[in-house]
C-alpha cells in the first residue's frame, strides 16, 4: 500500500527541488529592494509593509527546508498530551507490550522514537551518545522520578531523544518509514514543552492524546497552533472509566454520546478539520492483547471487546494507514500547496511594494518641480516688486530734500576752502549713510525680500537669510568731465566742469585752483597757479568765479545752475544705479540657488530613471516568478 504513495511522494520532492531557484529568486529580489529603500531613504510605512513581506519570505524558505526534510525523512508521528494522559500507555498498547514506564503520576522524562526492526528483540539507545541500554536502565532513566543522578551523568535532558527499535513483527503501525514519538507531558515545565513543541515542527502527524476526564483541550489546541501540524488524531482515552462512572447517570440531563459529540465538535474546530477523534481503552486493549497472546492467538474473544476497544482498533487502524503513506503524502501535498500559495503571494506583495515606490517616486519628483516652477514664478514677480520699492527708496530720498542739502553742505564746504571734489565726496558719504538707513528701514523691502527667502526654501535647504546689500553709489571727479573736446595736458587736474551754454570755458582743478579761459583769451601759465591759489582765498563759488572771471551774475548763476543739474542728474542715475545693483544681486543669489534646485532635480530625474530599469527589472522578475508560481499551484494539484 505504501508503494503507491512512495513515487507520489517523490514527486513532490521534485517539485519542492525545482521551486528551490524560484524561491532563491524571489528572496534576491527582496534583497535588492532592501537596498534600494535603504539607498533611497524609504518611508517608515514603506519599510514596515516591506519587512511583513520579508519575514514572509524568511518564513518560506524555513518551511521550504523543512518541506524538503520532511519529503526526505520516514514518517513521523508524536503523541503529546498533558501529564498522565495517557500516551505512553497508548504506545505500549501498540507495541503489544509494556516498554514505555507508566504509572498514575507525571512519567515520561524525553522524548523516545521508535522504528521498526527486523531481528526480534528490542534495543534501545541515547541519540547522541550512542549509549546502549538494557530495559530495566531504559525504563528508570526515561521515569521522571528516578535515576535523576544518571540522566545528569549521560547528559539526557526533555530535549533528548532516545531510539527504541522495536520489531515490526510485533507492531501494525510500524510499517517501513515509520517513526513514532512518545513525549514527555505538556503543560507542567517550560523546557519540556520547549523540548516538545521543537520535536513536532518537524513531525508530520500528531498525535493528541487526551484523558476523557480532564482533556485539557486548551492546552492541546494551543500546542497544535504553535507547531502548526498539518493533520492532528485526536485520541479520547481512559474510554472505560469514563463509560463506568457514567452508566449509573441513567436519565442525566447530559447523555454520554452528547459529551462524546461535544469532545469531536470542540477537537475538530480546534484543528480546522484536519484531524480525526477517536475514544479509546488502551489499558484493556493492551491487557487483551497480552491475553491473547498467552492463550491462543487464533481464538479471537470478541466477548472481551468494549468500546473503548474497538476505539483503538480504530485508531489503530488509521495510524497504520497513516503510516502507510497516504497521510505523509496528503499532509506533503497539502502543505506543498499552502507553500506556494504563500511564495505566490508574496511575489504579489513584493511587486505591489515596487509598484508603489515606483508611484512614490513620481509623485515626489513632480511634486518637488511644481513647486520649484511656483517658487522660480513668485520669486519673479517679488523681485519685481523689490525694484519697484527699491526705487522708491530712491526717489523718497530725493524727495527729502537731500538735493538742497547737497547743493548746501557742497557751498559751505567749498566757502571753508575744500576743492569742488572733495566735497562731492563729503557729501557722497553722507547722502550714502542716509540711503543704507532708509534701505534698512524700509519694512516693504524687509517684506518682499522675507517672501523671496521663503519661496527659495521650499524649493531648497538654502544656506542662511538673504540679506540685502546696498552697494554704496561711487560718485567719481570724472562724472564731471562733461567736455570731451577739453584738452588740458597738465598734471594736476583732477576735474572739470564746463558748460556749453557759457561763454567760456571754466574748469575746476581741485586744490590747485581754477583756470579760466576766456572767450579770446590765452592760457594762463600753470606757473602761476600755486601764486593764484596761495592769494585768492575760498570763499564762495560766485566770488570765486568773480575774482578770476569778472563777468555778469547772469553767467554766474548759469554755472551754478549747471552744477545743480548736473548734480541732480547724477543723483538720480545713482539712486537708480543702487536699485540696480541691489535686485542684481538678489536676483543672482535667487537665480543661483534655484538653478542648484534644478540641477538637484535633474540629478533626480536621472536617479528615478535609473531606479525606474531597477524597478521595472525587479517587477518584470516578480511577475515571472508568480506566473510560475501559478504553474506550479496546478502541477502539485495533479500529482
Ligand atoms: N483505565 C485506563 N487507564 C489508562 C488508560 N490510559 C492510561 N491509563 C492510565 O493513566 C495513567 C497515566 O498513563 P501514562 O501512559 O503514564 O500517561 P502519560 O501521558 O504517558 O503521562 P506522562 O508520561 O507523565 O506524560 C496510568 O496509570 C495508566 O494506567 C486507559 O485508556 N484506560
Ligand atoms: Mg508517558
Amino acid at each position: 500500500m505504501f508503494a503507491q504513495f512512495a513515487p507520489r511522494i517523490r514527486q513532490i520532492k521534485l517539485t519542492r527541488e525545482q521551486l528551490k531557484h524560484l524561491v532563491n529568486n524571489l528572496t534576491e529580489t527582496r534583497d535588492d529592494i532592501r537596498r534600494l529603500f535603504d539607498d533611497e531613504c524609504a518611508t517608515s510605512n514603506e519599510w514596515q509593509d516591506f519587512e511583513t513581506v520579508s519575514n514572509g519570505i524568511d518564513q518560506l524558505n524555513a518551511s521550504a527546508i523543512q518541506l524538503s526534510e520532511r519529503a526526505e525523512n520516514k514518517m513521523q508521528i508524536a503523541f503529546v498530551g498533558s501529564v498522565g494522559a495517557g500516551k505512553s500507555t497508548l504506545i505500549n498498547a501498540l507495541l503489544g507490550e509494556n516498554i514505555m514506564p507508566v504509572t498514575r503520576a507525571e512519567t515520561t522524562f524525553c522524548n523516545v522514537a521508535v522504528t521498526g526492526s527486523s531481528s526480534d528483540g528490542w534495543t534501545a539507545v541515547v541519540r547522541g551518545s550512542g549509549k546502549a541500554l538494557e530495559i530495566p536502565e531504559f525504563r528508570q532513566l526515561l521515569h521522571v522520578l528516578k535515576a535523576k543522578e544518571q540522566r545528569e551523568i549521560l547528559g539526557i535532558t526533555p530535549a533528548s531523544v532516545i531510539d527504541v527499535k522495536w520489531p515490526t513483527a510485533r507492531c501494525k503501525a510500524l510499517v517501513e518509514n515509520v517513526v513514532l514519538y512518545d513525549t514527555p507531558g505538556i503543560g507542567e515545565r517550560k523546557p519540556t514543552d520547549d523540548a516538545v513543541i521543537e520535536l513536532c515542527k518537524f513531525v508530520d502527524v500528531i498525535v493528541a492524546v487526551m484523558d476523557v476526564h480532564s482533556p485539557s483541550l486548551r492546552t492541546v489546541v494551543d500546542f497544535v497552533t504553535a507547531v502548526n501540524c498539518r493533520y492532528t488524531f485526536g485520541v479520547f482515552t481512559k474510554w472505560d472509566l469514563f463509560q463506568e462512572n457514567h452508566s449509573s447517570d441513567d436519565g442525566a440531563e447530559i447523555t454520554i454520546d452528547d459529551i462524546k459529540d461535544r469532545c469531536v465538535a470542540e477537537f475538530m474546530t480546534a484543528v480546522s478539520d484536519r484531524g480525526q477523534v477517536f475514544f479509546i481503552d488502551s489499558q484493556t486493549q493492551r491487557e487483551a492483547a497480552r491475553y491473547l497472546l498467552q492463550q491462543n492467538e487464533a481464538s479471537t474473544s470478541d466477548e472481551r471487546e468494549t468500546e473503548g476497544s474497538r476505539g483503538f482498533k480504530e485508531f489503530e487502524r488509521n495510524l497504520v494507514e497513516a503510516a502507510e503513506g497516504a497521510l505523509k503524502f496528503d499532509t506533503l501535498k497539502y502543505d506543498m500547496q499552502a507553500f506556494i500559495a504563500k511564495a505566490k503571494g508574496l511575489s504579489g506583495n513584493l511587486g505591489r511594494i515596487m509598484d508603489s515606490r515606483k508611484q512614490k517616486r513620481i509623485q515626489r519628483l513632480s511634486n518637488r518641480m511644481n513647486k520649484l516652477t511656483d517658487a522660480d514664478n513668485s520669486i519673479k514677480s517679488h523681485l519685481s516688486q523689490v525694484s519697484s520699492v527699491l526705487v522708491g527708496v530712491m526717489r523718497r530720498l530725493q524727495r527729502d530734500q537731500q538735493l538742497a542739502q547737497f547743493k548746501m553742505q557742497i557751498e559751505h564746504d567749498m566757502k571753508n576752502g575744500y576743492s569742488p571734489e572733495n566735497a562731492l565726496d563729503r557729501c557722497r558719504d553722507g547722502l550714502n549713510r542716509k540711503l543704507q538707513v532708509l534701505v534698512e528701514n524700509d519694512r516693504d523691502l524687509k517684506e518682499q525680500l522675507d517672501c523671496i527667502w521663503n519661496c527659495l526654501s521650499k524649493v531648497a535647504d538654502g544656506p542662511g537669510r538673504l540679506s540685502f546689500q546696498v552697494k554704496e553709489p561711487t560718485w567719481k571727479s570724472e562724472d564731471f568731465r562733461l567736455d570731451e573736446s577739453f584738452e588740458y595736458q597738465g598734471n594736476d587736474i583732477h576735474g572739470c566742469l564746463t558748460n556749453p551754454s557759457l561763454p567760456s570755458k571754466m574748469v575746476c582743478c581741485g586744490l590747485l585752483g581754477a583756470f579760466i579761459f576766456g572767450q579770446s583769451g590765452g592760457l594762463i601759465s600753470a606757473l602761476g597757479v600755486p601764486m593764484i591759489n596761495s592769494i585768492v582765498p575760498w570763499t564762495d563759488l560766485s566770488g570765486w568765479l568773480r575774482y578770476f572771471w569778472p563777468t555778469s551774475q547772469a553767467e554766474v548763476t548759469a554755472v551754478q545752475n549747471f552744477f545743480e543739474t548736473k548734480v541732480r542728474a547724477l543723483h538720480e542715475e545713482k539712486c537708480e544705479e543702487v536699485a540696480i545693483s541691489g535686485i542684481s544681486d538678489l536676483k543672482e543669489t535667487a537665480e543661483i540657488r534655484v538653478r542648484s534646485v534644478k540641477r538637484s532635480l535633474e540629478d533626480d530625474i536621472r536617479f528615478i530613471q535609473d531606479g525606474d530599469n531597477f524597478l521595472n527589472k525587479r517587477r518584470r522578475t516578480t511577475d515571472r516568478l508568480q506566473s510560475s508560481f501559478e504553474a506550479y499551484e496546478d502541477k502539485v494539484h495533479d500529482i
